[in-house]
């Protein structure tokens, strides 16, 4: 059985090439009543909610052909905090840290996005074989990556210590819960959420239905896609773009009964007794 290569710290299994310095700095990041934390277990749906936050704060206008999302949004513990420190407030930050680590302030805001852990098992799996200086998995099969996942042996850890911790947060008032799948179902629902989550400067922003408009077409699947095919033309040509699918049950694809029916277990143990028991129902039970 083939395996993603890690370096460990901390107690965490990391991607090689995220610098160990910015995994620990970043956990020193004092954050500030202004922040906006996007937080995500990896392919969750974190790179289209840093989209959405950046097309809400310029209009609906999308990013110039010289900008990366993550110039403005960086990742926490890629970048350190001296990065993240530098941005003018208010900071947008991207982090996978489980809420024990997340950098905490009262008045910051949280916005947590939780995706089935069957199709982000699926979005891991491809992330993982894609980038080979990270993980040396190009051959690895999904067989392979599986038996990770479903022992946390993935980078960030266990998919469960992060989603039942953070859901346990969800209803406090600095904190936002979205899933993934009811963003598909319903983006505008999604955006506006958003906006009214960040508050009133926010809402004041969107002075009319035609920014509203903006920011769905320019987070969508195809504009996303497009916009990510200007700087990926580093990823080998037979690997999945970062912004592959998008699909909700992509998983049917993947998973064999079996491992349909160890997930499932796991699930149902992990979930017990916290609420998400019946989250994604529909969705990862066949019926
Ligand atoms: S990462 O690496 O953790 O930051 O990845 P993340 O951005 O969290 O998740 C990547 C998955 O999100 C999908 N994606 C989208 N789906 C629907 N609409 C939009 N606009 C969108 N943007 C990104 C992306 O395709 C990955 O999912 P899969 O299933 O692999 O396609």
């Amino acid at each position: 059985m083939k395996k993603p290569s890690y370096y460990y710290h901390n107690g965490f299994r990391m991607p090689m090439g995220f610098p160990i310095e910015g995994f620990t700095s970043a956990l020193n990041y004092q954050a500030q009543p202004s922040d906006i934390f996007i937080v995500t277990y990896p392919k969750c749906g974190t790179t289209w909610t840093q989209y959405i936050v950046w097309l809400i704060q310029h209009n609906g206008e999308p990013l110039s052909a010289s900008k990366k999302i993550e110039d403005d949004i960086p990742h926490l513990e890629e970048v350190g905090k001296e990065k993240i420190e530098i941005l003018p407030q208010p900071r947008v930050i991207k982090t996978h840290f489980p809420y024990n680590l997340t950098p905490y302030h009262p008045q910051a805001k949280y916005i947590y996005i939780a995706r089935n852990p069957f199709d982000c098992a699926v979005s891991f799996y491809h992330h993982t074989r894609g980038f080979i200086k990270h993980y040396n998995f190009a051959e690895g099969s999904f067989e392979d990556f599986f038996e990770c996942f479903i022992k946390g042996e993935v980078d960030f850890g266990d998919y469960f210590d992060h989603l039942v911790p953070w859901y346990k947060h969800k209803d406090e008032h600095n904190v936002l819960f979205l899933t993934y799948e009811n963003m598909k179902i319903e983006p505008k629902n999604a955006i506006i959420d958003i906006i009214n989550f960040l508050g009133k400067a926010y809402k004041d922003r969107i002075k009319n239905e035609e920014i509203l408009n903006k920011i769905i077409i320019n987070s969508s699947l195809e504009n996303m896609k497009k916009d990510q095919q200007r700087w990926s033309s580093k990823r080998p040509e037979n690997m999945p773009p970062f912004i592959r699918k998008g699909q909700v049950g992509d998983w049917e694809n993947y998973f064999s009964p079996e491992q349909q029916q160890r997930l499932i277990e796991k699930f149902m143990i992990r979930t017990a007794g916290t609420g998400l028991e019946t989250l994604w129902n529909g969705i990862i039970i066949r019926s």
